[in-house]
């Protein structure tokens, strides 16, 4: 690598402010040259190799036949009147469904006696209790739908609960930090196709969303402003990493993306939760996660699979004027409906790595329809 351009990705990584014409010549380096991004919310940084893919596309893209599911499947346990694998039975619900997960991975109960290691080495062999609930969400009682199936006010009646379940559970004493979360397409580990998600309500911040803020942060010590703010800004004035946007809220691959097509979704306000958001901010929510699902699920005219989850101001009694609420969305795929971007070995052992530019995932994601592919209207 040339001086002059090495020294220009390390200008463009340390995130210092800079003209856009220089930035935009710095940006058109990194289509081409191998080199590592910086996560400032993590601290962290992944290797891109944008030289193993000069063609934004690779290969032959087939079209999968949609899966066959049926409106109400007798044999699923979140299907409203059924009964689940606990021995409760479903109410026949007709709008969203909330239960305790009958196999909680946390309990409300501190355990007695606690679970600690004693005696000599117990600063290296560290154990704390932690309490918690555990909740799902069913977000229809339609066994064929997901979101981008669902009509706008059935989504707005997600957004609702995601806001009333992280206000509920965050206001039990002992609980810190609520993180919803869907698992969605047996790619990523969804036991069931019925569309749902999870909440987490925990005892301690668990270590994502802790890492992001302790960078939000120091960013707003440092600097007096917001980090997602600052960022967003500067986004949508480059305009090549936006996905999609409304009045309230905007969707782009972050310059630091570590999946293939990993987006994350934030409000223009700087707000830090769910339960903050107004009835417009939540109505723009619902029309953006419509919208971006029905992108991804067109990228290769499949039910897209991913991990999503938001990212918001821990429940503990501080106040968290950094918190800046936000949601990953982590997809796995990376060519096809059926290859698939896998982390392992270098990513294992050493960092994440991509091939494909954030910038050229944008560019896909924002070519696609906002009609669902498999739409029958
Ligand atoms: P996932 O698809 O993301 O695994 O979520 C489904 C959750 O539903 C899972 O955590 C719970 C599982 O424990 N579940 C019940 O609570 N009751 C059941 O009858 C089956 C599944
Ligand atoms: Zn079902």
């Amino acid at each position: 690598m040339e001086q002059d351009e090495a020294q220009s990705l390390i200008v463009h990584s340390a995130f210092d402010n800079m003209p856009s014409k220089q930035y935009n010549q710095i940006t058109m380096n990194l289509f081409t040259l191998p080199h590592r991004r910086y996560n400032p919310l993590t601290n962290e940084w992944i290797l891109v190799s944008p030289h193993r893919t000069q063609r934004p596309w690779l290969g032959q893209v087939e079209k999968i036949p949609a899966e066959s599911l049926i409106a109400h499947d007798p044999n699923c346990y979140l299907c409203p009147g059924n009964e689940r694998a606990g021995g409760a039975r479903n109410p026949n619900y007709n709008t969203t469904f909330v239960f305790d997960n009958d196999f909680a991975a946390l309990l409300p109960a501190h355990p007695s006696p606690s679970p600690t290691a004693e005696g000599e080495g117990r600063e290296l062999l560290r154990a704390e209790s932690e309490r918690g609930r555990c909740r799902v969400i069913c977000f229809s009682p339609r066994h064929d739908w997901t979101l981008p199936d669902m009509p706008l006010p059935d989504i707005r009646r997600v957004v609702d609960v995601w806001s009333e379940q992280t206000r509920e559970l965050g206001e039990l004493d002992f609980v810190s930090y609520v993180q919803v979360f869907e698992n969605k397409g047996a790619a990523m580990g969804a036991s069931n196709p019925h569309p749902h998600c999870q909440v987490w309500a925990i005892e301690h911040v668990p270590t994502e969303p802790a890492k992001e803020l302790r960078s939000l942060s120091a960013y707003r010590s440092e600097r007096g402003a917001c980090l997602l703010c600052d960022y967003l800004t500067l986004e949508l004035d480059q305009r090549e990493r936006i996905v999609a946007q409304n009045d309230h809220f905007v969707a782009l691959v972050p310059f630091w993306a570590v999946w293939p097509f990993e987006t994350m979704l934030l409000p223009r306000r700087h707000i830090g939760a769910l339960p903050e958001t107004t009835d417009a901010e939540r109505d723009a929510l619902a029309d953006m996660v419509k919208r971006l699902t029905t992108r991804y699920d067109n990228l290769f005219a499949v039910s897209f699979p991913y991990s999503m989850g938001w990212h918001q101001s821990p429940t503990d009694s501080a106040a968290h004027p950094e918190s800046h609420l936000h949601a990953h969305y982590y997809p796995p795929l990376l060519r096809s409906a059926t290859v698939r971007k896998f982390m392992v070995g270098y990513e294992m052992l050493a960092n994440p790595q991509r091939d494909l530019t954030a910038e050229t995932a944008a560019a896909r994601l924002r070519e696609m329809s906002e009609t669902l592919y498999r739409s029958t209207q």
